[in-house]
């Protein structure tokens, strides 16, 4: 484990790892999602490497930064970056979706460490974050609550009614991160390039936040410092909740998974598995 916060080269290397593990649990559990984790994960290990106030060894502390993937089905790119900042050991990675496991399909707050929100049912976890960050304002406590939304998941009713809330309470302790991948499950009718059709057009999603008070931010998913610094400009919002709009590449990292939703959840061959790897710079040793 690191002692001191490393450097952007070095969460893009964690990232990179994290596919490899990634990959390696779903192919082990044959069965999960790898197109929305690989476009979650740079994110994910920026937060957890550089930016959330959090204690792996004491994942109750009550004062903790906050973080809820409201994206439940993207948990093993969670649980792998958790695993790899200490929560507990990679190996149990292979355990992965097994039903005596910790480490669920969807994120199960009641057992597994380091996860402060259920989530799953496309939506739910955006509204619990709301309202632990309602919480932690009523308390006093001075935590940020975070919460990663995917975009085909912003047509849930409940984001909306969430969005409203936050406004009308300028809820400005809540940083929301839309993973704009622009692919949701099933892709697009008749596959083409002209037929395609994608969950929002242009500057739709990003206006719709605007449209309900929010303040937005956008930036490129996979640009690591460039997130990071996003970040940053997020927690210096005051008086209005604020989303950073990433903008992603569902399946990023290995060339025949990037925006094919056909990886939206799907078991890699094992010659899929084999190039993956090789794409990933996987070594003979194993990735740890
Ligand atoms: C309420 C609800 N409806 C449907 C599903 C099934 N489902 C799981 S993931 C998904 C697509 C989500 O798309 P997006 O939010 O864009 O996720 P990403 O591309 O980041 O994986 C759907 C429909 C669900 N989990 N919850």
């Amino acid at each position: 484990m690191m002692t001191t916060a490393p450097t952007v080269a070095e969460i893009a290397d964690i990232a990179r790892r994290a596919r490899i593990q990634i990959l390696k649990a779903v192919a082990h559990a044959k069965g999960g999602h790898v197109g929305g984790p690989y476009s979650a994960v740079d994110m994910l290990a920026a937060l957890y490497f550089r930016v959330l106030d959090v204690r792996p060894d004491e994942p109750d502390w009550p004062d903790r930064d906050r973080f809820v993937l409201s994206k439940g089905h993207s948990s093993i790119a969670l649980y792998t970056v958790l695993a790899m900042r200490g929560y507990f050991d990679i190996e149990e990675l292979a355990t992965f979706d097994a039903i005596d496991s910790r480490l669920q399909g969807h994120p199960d707050m009641t057992i597994t460490p380091g996860i402060d929100m259920s989530s799953g049912s496309l939506g739910l976890g955006f509204a619990g974050a709301l309202g632990i960050a309602l919480g932690a304002r009523a308390l006093g406590k001075d935590f940020t609550t975070y919460v990663m939304l995917g975009d085909g998941e912003c047509n849930e009713g409940i984001v909306w009614e969430g969005a409203h809330v936050a406004n009308r309470y300028h809820l400005d302790n809540v940083v929301a991160i839309v993973d704009q991948n622009n692919l949701q499950q099933f892709g697009w009718r008749g596959d083409t390039a002209t037929e395609r059709l994608t969950p929002y057009v242009g500057d739709e999603l990003a206006g719709r936040w605007r449209a309900f008070g929010w303040h937005v931010l956008e930036v490129d998913g996979h640009d690591i410092g460039a997130f990071l610094n996003t970040v940053e400009k997020a927690q210096a919002v005051s008086e209005s909740p604020v989303v950073i709009v990433a903008h992603t590449i569902k399946g990023k990292g290995v060339s025949f998974m990037e925006d094919n939703y056909r990886w939206h959840s799907r078991v890699p061959t094992e010659e899929e598995f084999a190039t993956a790897m090789q794409e990933l710079g996987e070594t003979k040793a194993g990735e740890r």
